[in-house]
């Protein structure tokens, strides 16, 4: 069995991290996880195979292209898979030069490494969805022009040229997958989708965990709403362990090709919600307009507020739908997803009711 080495950055986050769960599972796969210098890092996405023999965690920054000259002369990949990246379109805004910095130099950096010192080393970069923006049609397919609305998308529609470019100039195996939303439950806390399984978790718990529904008290029992932006915009929610599948099959074609992956389906926040708290048995309705709108459950005399909304997670720009077509990646690269829209919420819904009512009953904090 011929050993493949394999580099993937960006391993504490979401991708990195199933990436390496993934491949970890074919004994001839040795995997270097880079992860950047922090103070007090958080392994929980690696934990389960972290101290496993073929697994080795490498230190990196995007910004610093000695790091990563060194890293790819040192291991001489034959699979580089860039995940690392300022991934929150949100915060885009407010530090416009760092994303391009990691998200689109970054590229660059890696680029050179590997014309340099792994020339033949597969390269894939992490396309996104946000280089559509502000859509023509839909569902949106790989001839669809980039539009971005934030720096973010911005910053990868430049990744996206410049991995072109090299293929191109220097005959690189280079791919760039444009990749709609995935989810799931190592998924960042700021994104939307686990920001509200982990908000109805925790509502749950404060709800209902000691006892039946309090209508023996005079007043509610304390509980903490969800706070959140644009209920309207809708996006294509995957599961973020079937994207792992389809990012390897794009890095192992017979010739370099972009694909886009996406469930074909598009939901709104609002539905996403709705789904959250039924998976809970909580389900509510929605009552009011706009700013005040709210989403409500009454149980016995009283009333309790899940959601509102706080202006503050508005976008200066918003992207208001995407949805992918999947198409030629189901049919040419034989990925075939596993997952959909109920299972992934359920998912993830159920994994943060775990852990908090296990914190809560061992009273970690
Ligand atoms: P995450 O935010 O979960 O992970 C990104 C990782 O990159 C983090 O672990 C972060 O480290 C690391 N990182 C940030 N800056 C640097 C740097 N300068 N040097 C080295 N590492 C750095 O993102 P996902 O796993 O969800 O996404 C993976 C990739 O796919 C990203 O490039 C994202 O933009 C892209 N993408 C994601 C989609 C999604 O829906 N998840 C959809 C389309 C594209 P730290 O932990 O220290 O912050
Ligand atoms: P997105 O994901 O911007 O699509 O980028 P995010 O979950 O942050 O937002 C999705 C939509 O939800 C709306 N929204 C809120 N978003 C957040 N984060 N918090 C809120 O409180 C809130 N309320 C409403 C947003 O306005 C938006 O419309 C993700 C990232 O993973 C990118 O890295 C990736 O490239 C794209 O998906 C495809």
């Amino acid at each position: 069995m011929e050993t493949k080495k394999i580099l993937v950055t960006g391993i504490l986050g979401q991708d990195g991290a199933n990436m390496a769960e993934y491949l970890l599972r074919d004994k001839s796969n040795l995997v270097y996880g880079m992860m950047r210098r922090v103070a007090n890092p958080n392994y929980e996405n690696i934990e389960k195979f972290r101290h496993k023999k073929r697994f080795n965690l490498v230190l990196g920054d995007l910004t610093d292209e000695v790091s990563i000259n060194e890293l790819v002369k040192e291991i001489k990949p034959d699979y580089f898979i860039n995940f690392a990246a300022n991934s929150f379109v949100g915060c885009s805004w407010d530090m416009p030069a760092q994303v391009f910095d990691v998200n689109s130099l970054g590229v660059i950096r890696c680029l050179e490494a590997l014309k340099n010192f792994a020339p033949d080393c597969r390269f894939y970069s992490a396309g996104s969805s946000e280089e559509f923006g502000n859509v023509d049609y839909s569902p949106q397919d790989m001839k669809h022009p980039m539009k971005p609305r934030s720096p973010y998308g911005a910053s990868k529609c430049a990744a996206h040229h410049i991995v072109k470019v090299y293929r191109e100039s220097y005959d690189m195996y280079a791919v760039h997958g444009l990749l709609f939303n995935h989810e799931g439950t190592k998924r960042g806390e700021e994104f939307v989708t686990r920001k509200i399984t982990k908000g109805v978790a925790k509502l749950s718990y404060q709800i209902r965990a000691q006892g039946t529904w309090s209508d023996r008290h005079d007043q509610p029992k304390k509980h903490t709403p969800i706070e959140l932006g644009n209920l309207d915009a809708k996006r294509d929610w995957s599961d973020s362990e079937d994207f792992v599948k389809g990012i390897w099959l794009m890095l192992n074609q017979n010739n370099p090709k972009d694909y886009l992956l996406a469930s074909g389906e598009m939901h709104s926040i609002r539905e996403f919600v709705e789904k959250a708290f039924e998976a809970a048995d909580l389900k509510g309705h929605w009552e009011g307009e706009g700013l005040h709108e709210k989403y409500i459950k009454h149980a016995g005399r009283h009333k309790y507020t899940l959601v509102k909304i706080n202006p503050d997670f508005y976008r200066p720009a918003e992207v208001e739908q995407l949805m992918g077509d999947p198409t030629d990646a189901l049919e040419e690269l034989g990925w075939s997803p596993e997952g959909d829209f109920d299972s992934l919420v359920e998912k993830m819904v159920k994994n943060d009711i775990d852990i908090y009512y296990l914190k809560k009953s061992t009273n970690l904090p």
